[in-house]
């Protein structure tokens, strides 16, 4: 049993489905587990054939945060000599896009990993927080920055402040979350499936240069954000895709694109 996998990676078509498998703690996310999430998007960066990506915890959980024993005992200068959490947003360097998938509980670090995809499911049953404060600490990869960035001061402060519980209706309505999926959690990593399949079907140049363009948005000055959305539109006359997706509409036929 030592030797299972704790992501699980399976392949439907253009799309790589990644699911967290520590069932027996929630899918809490330890340095092991990072490591192996970590290869996985590398892998998936170098793979042509790898259009898109779905990252979910099954169907039961999605991730009750930082792994809480192996966390406890640290001290201050292991941390800081380690750059403890650094690593642990690798998968926002990831090109291609990312759709969640959260059933259940996505505590802390499960939230922060969560708020890391770029378009994120969730079915009735998703409940998210940042219960850090109740642990001593504070949040450490996102739960203060992404989570202000997506639901605006007044209810990051009411999150991250009291730690309470933001069931999926909430999360949906603040903006936490793309979209609720009725049904049970095989429905919402199904319908993930269905999203990264279709934005794998469109020219993925494109589709990289849009969500560049979108994760800007948080980091840039207006003026910056659309200058850069400008130079990317522009960047696109340089592509097989914009041709071929044009002609298509011109020849009304679907297009069909090389991603070049
Ligand atoms: N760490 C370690 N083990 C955990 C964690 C965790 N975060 N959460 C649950 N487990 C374990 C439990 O210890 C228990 O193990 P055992 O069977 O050996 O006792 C098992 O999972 C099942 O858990 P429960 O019995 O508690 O299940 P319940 O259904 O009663 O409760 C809860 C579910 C409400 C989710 C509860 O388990 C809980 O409150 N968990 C802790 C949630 C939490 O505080 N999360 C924040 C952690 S701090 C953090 O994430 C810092 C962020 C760091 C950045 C991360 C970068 C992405």
């Amino acid at each position: 049993a030592t030797s299972e996998k704790l992501v699980l990676s399976e392949r439907h078509g253009p799309v790589l489905v990644l699911t967290l498998n520590r069932p027996k703690a929630l899918n809490a996310l330890s340095s092991p587990l990072f490591g192996e999430l970590n290869k996985e998007f590398d892998a998936a960066q170098r793979d042509d054939a790898v259009r898109a990506v779905v990252l979910t915890g099954g169907e039961k959980v999605f991730a009750a945060g930082a792994d809480i024993k192996e966390m406890k005992d640290k001290t201050l200068a292991q941390s800081y000599k380690e750059n403890y959490l650094a690593s642990w947003a690798k998968i926002t360097d990831f090109t291609k896009p990312v759709v969640g998938a959260v059933n259940g509980y996505a505590l802390g670090g499960g939230c922060e990993l969560a708020m890391m995809c770029d378009i994120l499911l969730a079915s009735p049953t998703a409940t998210f927080g940042q219960p850090e404060i109740t642990l001593g600490i504070l949040p450490g990869a996102g739960g203060t920055q992404r989570l202000t960035h997506l639901v605006g001061k007044a209810r990051a402060m009411d999150i991250v402040l009291t730690g309470r519980k933001v069931k999926a209706d909430e999360a949906e309505r603040i903006g936490l979350v793309s979209r609720i999926v009725q049904g049970d959690g095989k429905e919402c990593v199904a319908e993930a499936v269905k999203v990264a399949t279709l934005i794998a079907g469109y020219g993925g140049i494109a589709v990289q240069a849009a969500k560049e363009a979108v994760n800007a948005a948080n980091n840039l000055p207006l003026n910056e954000g659309l200058r850069l959305e400008r130079r990317l539109f522009h960047a696109m006359f340089g592509t097989a895709d914009q041709k071929e997706g044009m002609a298509a509409f011109a020849e009304k036929r679907k297009p069909s694109f090389s991603h070049l």
